[in-house]
């Protein structure tokens, strides 16, 4: 061989170890993380919540000051969550691959970064609200396969770095398979961690079923035709649970059968209570047709949505358990660690009807909206109200405790104010000449609509036809018709609840307590 054919990368000599090719150090270091992320998921199916990866993003989450939360929220909507997740990915890889880079010559540098890492995962598991006795072994199983594969490799890429300069061809073909080792191995561990997930199909089966046989104390009545006005563009009255809208902080969902289920009712009450579902089953069921709503819901907005929900009274447990003077904030508890905090004096106005709630629009509640047991309070923005995946229910106090959004700026007290929106005709958009008839939906849980006007370029308010009502705690559909010349135009609505009042023309954005202002929206007539 002559010393001429030696690749332009060596600098081999004495005491001074040939360096990996740049190409191949990266993606040792990419490798070793994946590695490290996939056994990590794989072992956090013996504990909810411990995959480092996804323990990061919940930490994100929880830690991402307010204007990023509601920029991710407005701009992205419920893509926010992948953006999050790919995000991630994408630093993560840099990291990794630097850490590869770094350790061209000598293991230490990217090793120490990968070891960084992993203690980043750790650190976070274990601040995790949902942390355990057992949390800790998926990110430390998760350590162990990054550093181990991230030794394993480099020797073996080291040893053909060397081999380059005259030593055994043999090396090469076995940081080849070496590479395709632990590239398999963390597809087959992260995938294996997806796959193995616990699936709750059979217990929402079971659920569905049992909520069929069940008889319940007070049904809705059935959603009379003339409840809604689709043909003019308004949606269905009922929304079905693949269209309801969804907003959570859960990048993962918690997935727990109804079996294993059980709900804590304590803190300052008489009697704590620990109800499993049985028990919740065995209690008067009752159904009703409620509209949920989202403070971050923007004027016009989309996170608005109804349905049958079936549950329990939450004012009769509650009675039960006693609740002592004083406490002035019902705080529920997700199983992610979420929590809540309602005002009691709400929760226990007779004739509000809050839910303990197992069923949605016939079924066992979907895993997106709670599965297997939520809260749903009428007339009170979900982000205070309406927790998904319920364990725990606490009185107490808001001096002693404040729940998520609370915490992050968002409001103490904050009923769903009135509201209205215009599903038709759509924000510039093109109409033909002539009678156009326009179409919305308006909502003032729970308190009811009374009436919604419209006008049209600023003129006279003109009152809608109001759909028929189904109960105060939904919505309300109008419409009502206009003859327009050609040329641009802008509709604009308010409503008015059934105590008289008027949605204000105030515009406010959602936080801290909604968003408010009269709904307008510009369009062609040609
Ligand atoms: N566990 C949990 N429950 C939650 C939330 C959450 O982030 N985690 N978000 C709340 C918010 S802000 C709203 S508006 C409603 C939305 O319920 P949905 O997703 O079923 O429509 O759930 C509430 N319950
Ligand atoms: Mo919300």
């Amino acid at each position: 061989m002559s010393t001429t054919a030696a690749p332009p990368e060596q600098t081999t000599g004495p005491g001074r170890p040939a360096a990996i090719p740049r190409g191949l150090a990266a993606l040792i270091g990419l490798l070793a993380v994946a590695a490290a992320l996939g056994v990590g998921h794989l072992v956090a199916l013996l504990a909810p919540g411990s995959s480092p990866f996804f323990a990061v993003g919940d930490t994100v989450i929880r830690f991402s000051p307010q204007w990023l939360t509601e920029f991710a929220k407005t701009t992205f909507g419920t893509a926010d969550k992948p953006i999050l997740l790919g995000s991630m990915a994408v630093v993560i890889a840099i990291v990794a691959a630097v850490a590869g880079l770094l350790s061209r010559r000598s293991v230490r540098p990217g090793l120490t970064l990968v070891v960084v890492l992993g203690v980043v995962g750790l650190v976070v598991v274990i601040f995790a609200p949902t942390f355990g006795p057992l949390s800790v072994l998926a990110p430390i199983a998760s350590i162990v396969a990054g550093v181990g594969s991230f030794l394993w490799l480099h020797r073996l890429a080291s040893r053909a770095a060397v081999a380059r300069t005259g030593g055994p061809e043999v090396s090469r073909r076995n940081v080849l398979i070496g590479t395709a080792a632990v590239g398999a191995g963390a597809v087959v561990a992260g995938g294996g961690g997806v796959l193995l997930a616990p699936s709750i199909d059979d217990a929402r089966a079971r659920v569905t079923a049992r909520l069929a046989a069940a008889t319940l104390t007070e049904t809705a009545p059935a959603i009379p035709a003339g409840a809604a006005f689709v043909e003019n563009g308004t949606p269905p009255f009922v929304t079905s649970n693949a269209e309801f809208y969804r907003v959570d902080t859960a990048l993962s969902l918690p997935l727990q059968s109804e079996q294993a289920w059980s709900l804590r009712i304590g803190g300052m009450v008489d009697r704590p209570l620990a109800l499993d579902f049985d028990d919740i089953m065995s209690r008067p069921l009752v159904e009703r047709t409620i509209t949920m709503t989202c403070v971050s819901n923007v004027v016009g907005g989309p996170y608005i949505s109804t349905a049958d929900f079936v549950g329990v009274e939450l004012r009769d447990v509650l009675m039960e358990a006693g609740i002592r003077p004083g406490a002035d904030q019902v705080l529920s508890t997700s199983l992610d660690g979420w929590t809540a905090g309602s005002p009691t004096d709400v929760i226990m106005e007779p004739g509000r009807g809050a839910l303990i709630a197992v069923g949605m629009n016939g079924e066992a509640l979907p895993a997106e909206h709670g599965f297997p047991v939520r809260l749903i309070v009428p007339g009170l923005y979900g982000f205070l109200s309406a927790t998904k995946w319920l364990t725990d229910i606490e009185l107490t106090t808001f001096d002693a405790a404040q729940g998520y959004w609370l915490q992050r700026g968002w409001g103490k007290f904050a009923p769903i104010k009135t509201q209205s929106r215009i599903d038709f005709p759509k924000g510039l958009s093109t109409q033909p000449a002539g009678r156009l008839t326009v179409a919305g939906i308006a909502w003032s849980q729970p308190t009811g609509i009374s009436r919604v006007e419209v006008r049209m370029d600023g003129g006279e308010w003109q009152e809608a036809e109001l759909a028929e009502e189904v109960n105060t705690r939904t919505w309300r559909m109008w419409r009502t018709d206009f003859d327009l010349e050609p040329g641009s135009h802008t509709v604009q609505t308010r409503a008015t609840d059934r105590d008289g009042v008027t949605q204000t023309e105030m515009r406010a954005d959602p936080i801290p307590d909604g968003a408010s202002g009269w709904p307008a929206t510009i369009f062609t007539v040609s």
